[in-house]
């Protein structure tokens, strides 16, 4: 019926596994939860309801129940780098994103929605944002993004793609929308952008060009301090791994390699 995937099989054994994974061996600082009742709440938000007309305040209770703080200068924002992001920031050993909280560990590659007058999942289709942006997946991850931006303090980072179609910088977005507006200004020292193009790929925007500018403007207009970088070196290494030998990885192929046997000693 709807044009958008439908429920992820088993999501209610992924998300409370995740849940206690998270709690127990990815980041047990943040103390003792009731995975279930995290569960029960998160459900709570979309099922028994018209799947058009969920509305990030019906998360409420679920944010509230899974709710833990980010460390100051862990917080890594991002638009168009999800994988990237998902190994750069290796499971909050390195940076916090979204992705890597507790609330955000509920719905990272997930989908989900229920029916109205029915109290399961719908496992067939769920709505896309076209057919309607009140849907389940979408108002969640508003709410979650307002939260996580109110949290974050400290040095901000934020990681954007060169070579996006559609900008680095969607002004139509959650960073744009729900993230920026959401920041505590008197909580953050500075912000610094990364903005990383492809390897092999278009150099659509940079610092100080296109849309990078239009957001380097309008943080500066909100008062902060901002560093920006074109292809910052650590992620540039993590991308390089799969493209020793390009011309956009030097930084890697010029140290010279000890590798034994791959040249012929005749
Ligand atoms: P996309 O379109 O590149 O990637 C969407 C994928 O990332 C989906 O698999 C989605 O999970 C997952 N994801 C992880 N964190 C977020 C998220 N935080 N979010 C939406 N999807 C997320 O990403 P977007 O839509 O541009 O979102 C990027 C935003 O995430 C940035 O604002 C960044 O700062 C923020 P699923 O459940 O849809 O399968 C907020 C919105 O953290």
């Amino acid at each position: 019926k709807w044009k958008g995937e439908g429920t992820t099989p088993n999501l209610e054994s992924i998300v409370i596994g995740r849940c206690y994974e998270y709690i127990r061996i990815v980041n047990p600082s943040i103390g003792e939860k009731n995975c279930t009742e995290i569960w029960e709440a998160f459900k709570k938000a979309f099922i028994n309801k018209d799947p058009c007309n969920i509305l990030p305040s019906d998360y409420e209770l679920f944010i509230n129940l899974a709710l833990h703080t980010i460390p100051p200068n862990k917080s890594l924002f991002w638009e168009n780098n999800h994988l990237l992001v998902t190994s750069y920031s290796d499971r909050t050993r390195r940076y916090m994103p979204l992705c890597d909280t507790l609330i955000g560990s509920f719905g990272d590659f997930l989908n989900w929605c229920g029916q109205a007058n029915d109290t399961g999942f719908n496992y067939d289709s769920c709505p896309n944002t076209e057919e309607c942006e009140n849907n389940a997946v979408e108002s969640f991850w508003k709410i979650a993004s307002i939260t996580y931006a109110k949290q974050s303090s400290g040095v901000i980072y934020v990681m954007l793609n060169g070579s996006a179609i559609g900008g680095a910088y969607p002004v139509k977005g959650f960073f744009a929308d729900y993230e920026v507006p959401n920041f505590q200004k008197d909580r953050i020292s500075r912000i610094e952008i990364w903005v990383m193009d492809d390897i092999g790929g278009p150099d659509l925007d940079s610092c100080g060009r296109g849309s990078v500018q239009i957001l380097e403007e309008r943080l500066k207009t909100m008062g902060y301090d901002i560093t920006c970088i074109d292809n910052y070196k650590s992620v540039l290494l993590l991308k390089c791994l799969d493209y020793l030998n390009h011309s956009d990885c030097s930084i890697v192929s010029s140290a010279p390699s000890t590798q034994r046997g791959l040249v012929s000693p005749h």
